[in-house]
């Protein structure tokens, strides 16, 4: 393993001033190092728009790097085939091997990825190397040493990087005391107050509470796909226009892929009610920050067309606005600032029901 301090420090010395990227874990060391100054990581809303930045630092004359979980590499695609390798704009990317070498080791989202991650950017021609988890700063160096020869001659080089193979650090937590509330406590209320209806839980802990609080047939635990909690939730809402259909989601799965709430404000199902807890970090990979608190997200849902959206800080009020909510023509969001997490999380869904049996028992109780 080598240190957070190690990764951060060879990558400035090499000119390498500007980071960006979505959180993973295995990243959470030098995320945690960078964000103690200004300007020196840019928390992304995804793993495109990461790249695309970066690429931005370098057409400015810098040099920009990226770091993803390879769950994202989906997200990147696009902008590294169509921008970073079509115009040769030089940008170092980490990538992080979830799911890898052995799939059972992980969670069952990952398994694809995992065994195709390599096979991938050899099909797109890129340079890559594996950060091994003994790796020491003798590799490390080579590494980079290699890839700023990749860089050098117009590539676009890839890092993969296995669990433990760069180090911790810690995390600076912003103690600044808004309203919170308990997360558990909302997730609790939340799945009262619905009763029968259908819940798509995002991923990460999120869905992972509400499985520990309350497992039914009708909560749908979505793993991975970050950001598509609210678009699957307004497929089912189509399917079942009589049903109340409630998406539990989450700020940095919002602010991912943002623009769904504006296609749910254009489509405007009726019986659409989604709910996002917001605790201003990516609490599942480590409390990486996300930059909710300066985005008032109820009120981009109103500008996209949900007929009402509230921020709710206290648990009468949410359950008000939810009742309210389900009584009355949607598509209605629900903002509940809540605190970071104390206490052990419940486990995965998975551990217990496969993704299928996951898929299955929901459509049955859907009916
Ligand atoms: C496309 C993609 N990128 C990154 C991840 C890794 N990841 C899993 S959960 C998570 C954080 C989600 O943040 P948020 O929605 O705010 O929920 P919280 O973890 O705070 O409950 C991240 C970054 C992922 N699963 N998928």
């Amino acid at each position: 393993m080598i240190s957070a301090e190690l990764f951060c420090d060879e990558l400035e010395e090499r000119g390498f001033t500007v980071a960006s990227g979505v959180p993973c874990s295995f990243f959470g060391g030098p995320i945690a190092l960078l964000s103690r100054t200004p300007g020196k990581y840019v928390p992304a809303a995804n793993e495109g728009a990461a790249l695309a930045t970066a690429a931005g630092v370098a057409l400015s004359g810098g040099r920009g790097y990226v770091m993803l979980q390879n769950s994202g590499l989906g997200n990147l695609v696009n902008p590294l085939t169509s921008l970073v390798m079509t115009y040769h704009i030089p940008v170092l990317t980490f990538v992080s091997l979830r799911g890898w070498p052995n799939p059972e080791d992980d969670e069952p989202q990952h398994e694809v990825m995992g065994r195709v991650t390599e096979p991938m950017l050899d099909m797109l021609g890129l340079p890559h190397w594996i950060l091994r988890a003994d790796a020491d700063a003798d590799h490390f160096t080579g590494i980079l040493r290699d890839a700023e020869a990749a860089l050098a001659a117009g590539q676009a080089p890839f890092v993969l990087v296995e669990k433990g193979a760069v180090g911790k650090a810690h995390t600076v937590v912003d103690e600044t005391e808004q309203l919170r509330l308990d997360s558990a406590d909302v997730v609790r209320l939340v799945s009262d107050l619905a009763a029968g209806d259908p819940i798509i839980a995002t991923t990460g802990y999120t869905g992972r509470e509400l499985f520990g609080i309350d497992d039914r047939p009708r909560n749908f635990y979505m793993q991975g796909s970050m950001g598509h909690a609210a678009a699957l939730a307004l497929g089912v809402a189509l399917g079942r226009p009589s049903q109340t259909v409630v998406a539990l989601d989450g700020d940095g799965a919002v602010l991912m892929h943002m623009g769904t709430l504006s296609a749910i404000g254009d489509h405007g199902p009726e019986n659409l009610v989604h709910i996002v807890l917001d605790n201003g970090i990516h609490e599942s990979t480590g409390g990486q920050r996300t930059t909710s608190s300066g985005t008032r997200i109820e009120e981009v849902a109103l500008a996209t067309g949900y007929r009402t959206a509230f921020r709710c800080d206290s648990m009468g009020r949410l359950r008000s606005r939810f009742d309210a909510a389900r009584n009355s023509p949607g598509p209605h969001l629900l903002l509940v600032p809540t605190a970071r997490r104390n206490g052990s999380i419940p486990p995965r869904a998975t551990d217990t029901h496969s993704p299928q049996a996951i898929n299955e028992r929901f459509t049955t109780a859907l009916g």
